[in-house]
C-alpha cells in the first residue's frame, strides 16, 4: 500500500510527495526534524517532540508558518490516512525552496512534510543480551559551533561516527566531546548505573535533551531510583555496574560492552531491566490519542 504523506499542508501519495533540488534543506542541511514513536493509537509525549522541535526553529531563525497546535495535529492526521496502530513518525521542516547561495532570508517558506510509518527496532536478542559499543574518533561538534540541541539535518558528524562503529562490528558508536568527555551515542543518550544511582551526562557536555532521557528522569521518580547528572569518562562506563542507551526508535537498550571491557558481568543489569521493562509499559499507557 503506497503511503500517505504530509506535504505542506496536504495529504499526497509517497509517489507524488517531491522537495525541489533548489530546497535549502537538500543543498545547505538547513531545517531540522523530529522522531516520534506511536503506541498502540497513541503517541508518545507529541507535544514535547513538537515543543523541541520549536526551539530548533528558533536557534536557526526559522520561522514556523504553522502553529504548535497545527503541526501536532497534522502528525495525528498523517498516522490517521495510513491506518496504523504502532510506528514511527518522521517530520521535516526544511528552510524551502531558494536560489543559490547559503541566503536563506531568499528562502520565502519553509517546508513541511511528515512520513508516518512502521518501524525496524533492534533485533530482540539485543535488549536481552545488550549491545556491545565502541568509541568513535568522531567528536561530538562543540557547542561553540551549532548547539548539539538544535535536531537539525545536518547528521553528517553522527553519520560519520555511526560508520566507524558499524566498521567495528558494533552496532553503535560512544561519542566524546572535544574535552574528551562522553557526550552520547550516534542516535541516543547514554546512561550508566553505580551502586543503584543512576548518572548520565548534562546536555551541556554535548548530547541531544532526549525526549526518551526526560522519560527516564521522570521513571526513576516514579520508581525510587536516583538519578543525577553528571560529566562522566570512558573509565567510568569500564567500570560502572550497568549502562543503558535511550532513544525514540531504540526505546531503553542495555549496553553491556564498551571498547571491548564488559561492563559489569557483561550482562544487563537490574536496574537497567527494571527501566525497560517500565518504559515498555509507559509508552503504552500514555500520549495522544488519534
Ligand atoms: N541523540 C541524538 C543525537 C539523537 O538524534 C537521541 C539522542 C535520542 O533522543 P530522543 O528524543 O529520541 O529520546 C537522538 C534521537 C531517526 C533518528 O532516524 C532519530 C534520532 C537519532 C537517530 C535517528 O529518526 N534522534
Amino acid at each position: 500500500m503506497s503511503r500517505k504523506i504530509w506535504l505542506d499542508g496536504n495529504l499526497v501519495e509517497e509517489a507524488e510527495a517531491k522537495i525541489s533540488v533548489f530546497d535549502h534543506g537538500l543543498l545547505y542541511g538547513d531545517g531540522i526534524f523530529e522522531g516520534i514513536r506511536f503506541y498502540e493509537g497513541r503517541v508518545f509525549r507529541l507535544r514535547e517532540h513538537i515543543e523541541r522541535l520549536f526551539l530548533s526553529a528558533k536557534a536557526l531563525l526559522l520561522k514556523m508558518p504553522w502553529t504548535l497546535d497545527e503541526v501536532c495535529e497534522a502528525c495525528l492526521v498523517t498516522i490517521r490516512a495510513n491506518a496504523l496502530q504502532d510506528g514511527y513518525i518522521r517530520l521535516v521542516v526544511t528552510r524551502g525552496v531558494g536560489d543559490l547561495g547559503l541566503n536563506p532570508y531568499l528562502c520565502p517558506s519553509p517546508s513541511m512534510f511528515i512520513i508516518a510509518s512502521g518501524i525496524t527496532l533492534y533485533p530482540k536478542e539485543f535488549y536481552e543480551n545488550g549491545l556491545e559499543v565502541v568509541t568513535c574518533s568522531t567528536r561530538r561538534p562543540t557547542p561553540a559551533s551549532l548547539s548539539p540541541q538544535v535536531k537539525s539535518l545536518n547528521y553528517l558528524n553522527n553519520v560519520m561516527a555511526k560508520v566507524e562503529a558499524l566498521k567495528a562490528g558494533a552496532k553503535e558508536g560512544l561519542m566524546l566531546n572535544e574535552q574528551g568527555y562522553v557526550a552520547e551515542c550516534t542516535g541516543d543518550n547514554v546512561f550508566l548505573v553505580k551502586k543503584g544511582v543512576v548518572y548520565t551526562p548534562p546536555v551541556s557536555d554535548g548530547s541531544l535533551d532526549g525526549i526518551t532521557r526526560q522519560t527516564i528522569f521522570d521513571l526513576c521518580d516514579e520508581l525510587g531510583i536516583t538519578i543525577q547528572e553528571t560529566s562522566m569518562t570512558r573509565y567510568d562506563l569500564y567500570t560502572a555496574d550497568e549502562s543503558f542507551l535511550t532513544g525514540t526508535a531504540a526505546e531503553t537498550i542495555p549496553m553491556v560492552k564498551l571498547d571491548e571491557r564488559e561492563i559489569g558481568d557483561g550482562k544487563p543489569g537490574p536496574v537497567s531491566l527494571r527501566l525497560i521493562e517500565a518504559y515498555g509499559q509507559k509508552v503504552r499507557s500514555e500520549g495522544t490519542e488519534f
